[in-house]
């Protein structure tokens, strides 16, 4: 369970290196995926799986008491199969079977066919809906946890986000977190080319939701934040953290070109990449 206390900063970035190698052996070895898209939330699912946040026992996924984690914007599968193998719900010889037929390790995360999984994703717009319906299930069962969902930024081009911000401030769902990783890029170009979402932070706060605005890749920073919107779960309102991040973050010849949404590195590439994450470049 993670009930840390005592953060190891160091451990945390180190941990942060091995998932960007885990994704990038991951997608390389399956030839496809969205490597750019799971290093750009590296830190921000990090700080809630390592960093003391999330509640949770790798022994008992289904703990009822656990906190939720979804990951909506589903397509960053490999960062979330890798977090859940650091943090002890499987063995990491399963990662390289990503994408594989047949595999419990898909393209996309599925609900029960690995621990921890905690939702069916993959098609944009649902999570933050689902993790109204974990608050609400959660009241009717009087069992108190937290409920933390993923976002990406072209994902909240999604009409269906917005009917559930509407209705998690009607529901006073102040233990719905919301995590932004606004990476300023959706698949086919800039945010603010396709559909613009400034200004984003008012946006959410005209819908009844607190806000909190942090650098995505500052580890400290988003643990304050997502310790501070555990404290603010008694005001009722739901939160959103805006994670500002680079997509790719990590291998600058990727952050630098958008169109390696959804493709995999060429072993050229990922020998390059692999130099970069270990610092040997
Ligand atoms: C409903 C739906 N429409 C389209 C897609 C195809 N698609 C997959 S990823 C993606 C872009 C997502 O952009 P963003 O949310 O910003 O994620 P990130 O930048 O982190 O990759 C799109 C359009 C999808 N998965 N689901
Ligand atoms: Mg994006």
């Amino acid at each position: 369970m993670s009930e840390t206390v005592q953060l190891d900063w160091d451990a945390l970035l180190e941990k942060c290196r091995q998932l960007r190698l885990d994704i990038l052996e991951m997608t390389t070895k399956a030839g496809s995926g969205h490597p750019s898209s799971s290093w750009s939330a590296v830190e921000l699912v990090s700080a809630l799986y390592f960093g003391g946040i999330l509640r949770y026992r790798p022994d008992e996924p289904w703990w009822p008491g656990r906190d939720r984690f979804i990951m909506s914007k589903g397509h960053a599968a490999p960062l979330l199969y890798a977090v859940l193998s650091h943090a002890g719900y499987f063995d990491r010889e399963e990662l390289w079977r990503l994408r594989e037929v047949g595999s419990p390790v898909q393209g996309h995360p599925i609900q029960g066919m690995m621990p921890g999984v905690e939702a069916t994703t993959g098609s944009l717009g649902q999570g933050l809906s689902l993790g109204l319906g974990h608050v609400l299930g959660g009241r009717l069962a009087e069992t108190k946890y937290s409920v933390f969902v993923l976002l990406g930024d072209g994902e909240l081009e999604a009409g269906q986000i917005w009917e559930a911000a509407m209705a998690a401030a009607h529901y006073k769902a102040g233990n719905l977190v919301a995590m932004l990783d606004y990476n300023k890029y959706q698949e086919t170009g800039p945010i603010s080319r396709e559909i613009a979402l400034e200004p984003l932070a008012d946006k959410w706060k005209s819908f009844g939701w607190t806000v909190h605005e942090v650098n995505g890749h500052d580890i400290p920073a988003v643990i304050d934040a997502l310790t501070l919107a555990r404290q603010l779960e008694a005001t009722g309102k739901p939160q959103m953290i805006i994670g500002h991040t680079i997509k790719g973050k990590g291998v600058s010849f990727v952050e630098a070109d958008f169109t390696f949404h959804g493709r995999a590195l060429s072993p050229e590439q990922a020998a390059l990449a692999r130099e970069e994450i270990n610092g040997t470049r």
